[in-house]
């Protein structure tokens, strides 16, 4: 990446993956089943070497990724980041076993995998977790879950769960967390679909004593809300990306439609309160674009204020894409709200991303607590104070 542009060759890589998701990822979406996995979208996806891009490449790839298929078929681009929210803590923190035996599945779209965090009374506050992990009272140091997960995505058809459990005192808060592997075959492991405004695969979990050992924990005993956190670091941005490449759509579409349709005698597109209207839409757009790079970017290169910097992309990208998408629907008229239309499609779609991986009021939150810690990273201009 320049400075502040994509290389030629990043440019040129998300032509080609507009390309295949028309060609490719979209005809197989179309023959899905509303709100149910679709395999042979995630085995195409598989096929296609973009899973495996998950786990070789960086954040700034992944938003590549997300915002060019978004822009060509949601469907495929949320196939490809759930593999990659669901699996990213058993390529970060699993064990060579783990990663062995799962990571090679889920890059070939074979296993699908997904994140269960959320539960019924803990969304944004995610440390009030209460899904139990009590200890067997077996020599082989093995826990039982019990307790529900809710609005997970791919649940309850997943092949593995990346699940976080209470192993420590519910007054330990998030200290007391820990990340468990847990394959959808457990004894004890049932769920149901869940169906949603924008019709994906997204269920709950119910844990009726799910056996867990040792070799299921992901990363430390206790440290399974950091892991959480850091996975969410670096798909916060690029749950910007997937907003940008919908909010990018719906540009497009509406510059196509301003510029054809006529009314009072001309098109438009000469209307100066549409042509502003339009122009704001591309700002925005573009605004939030160079925001969820940066943020990628920052995470990639290691530097100051991760956290912050991914919460600040996230945020506007949803909030600017739910107002540039609603834009295009007052520009198209009734048509945009036609059944089956694009834009009727981008508006149902672009509402939840305001609200999973952490709502618009945690990213202000986070925010927030970083600036008032006094030693965060204060812009690219200006040193950090020591
Ligand atoms: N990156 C790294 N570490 C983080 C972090 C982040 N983004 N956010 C919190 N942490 C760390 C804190 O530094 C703290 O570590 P120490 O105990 O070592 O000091 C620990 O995690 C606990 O953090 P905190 O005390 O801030 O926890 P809170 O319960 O007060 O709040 C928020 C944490 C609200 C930020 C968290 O619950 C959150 O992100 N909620 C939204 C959850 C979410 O995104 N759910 C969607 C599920 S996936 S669809």
């Amino acid at each position: 990446m320049g400075t502040f542009s994509l290389a030629p060759d990043q440019l040129a890589w998300c032509a080609e993956l507009r390309e295949l998701a028309g060609r490719r990822l979209a005809p197989i979406a179309e023959k899905g089943e509303p709100g149910r996995v679709n395999r042979p979208l995630v085995a195409e996806l598989g096929q296609l070497g973009l899973l495996d891009r998950l786990f070789t490449s960086g954040a700034l790839d992944l938003c590549l990724m997300r915002e060019s298929l978004a822009q060509v078929c949601t469907e495929a681009e949320t196939a490809l980041a759930l593999q990659g929210l669901g699996a990213h803590p058993v390529h970060a923190y699993g064990t060579k076993e783990q990663r062995e035996r799962w990571l090679p599945e889920v890059s070939a779209g074979r296993a699908v995998a997904a994140f269960a965090l959320s539960e019924p009374g803990a969304g944004s506050d995610a440390a009030a977790l209460a899904l139990r992990a009590e200890p067997n009272g077996e020599k082989d140091g093995g826990w039982r879950l019990t307790g529900e997960k809710c609005w997970i995505s791919n649940a309850p058809e997943a092949d593995l769960y990346t699940v976080f459990a209470r192993t420590g005192a519910p007054s330990a808060g998030a200290r007391g967390v820990t990340a468990f592997l847990v394959p959808a075959d457990r004894p004890g492991l049932t769920g149901d679909h869940l169906d949603m405004l924008s019709q994906h695969p997204i269920g709950l979990l119910t844990f009726a004593g799910v056996p867990v050992g040792p070799d299921d924990v992901l990363g430390e005993i206790g440290g399974g809300f950091r892991t959480a956190m850091d996975t969410l670091n670096l798909f916060r941005p690029s749950v910007g990306a997937f907003a940008v490449g919908m909010a990018q759509a719906a540009l497009d579409a509406t510059l196509a439609h301003t510029a054809q349709r006529r009314a009072f005698g001309g098109p438009l597109k000469d209307l100066q309160t549409v042509a502003h209207q339009v122009a704001d839409m591309a700002l925005r757009v573009e605004s939030a674009r160079l925001m969820v790079y940066a943020a990628a970017s920052a995470y990639d290169e290691g530097a100051d204020g991760v956290p912050r910097r991914a919460a600040m992309a996230k945020l506007l990208a949803t909030e600017t894409a739910q107002q540039v998408v609603d834009a295009a629907v007052q520009l198209h008229g009734a048509r945009a709200l036609h059944r089956g239309h694009l834009l009727e499609h981008l508006y149902r779609e672009v509402r939840a991303p305001r609200i999973y991986e952490g709502a618009t009021e945690i990213q202000r939150a986070v925010i927030a607590r970083d600036l008032y810690r006094g030693d965060s990273y204060r812009g690219s201009t200006e040193e950090r104070k020591p």
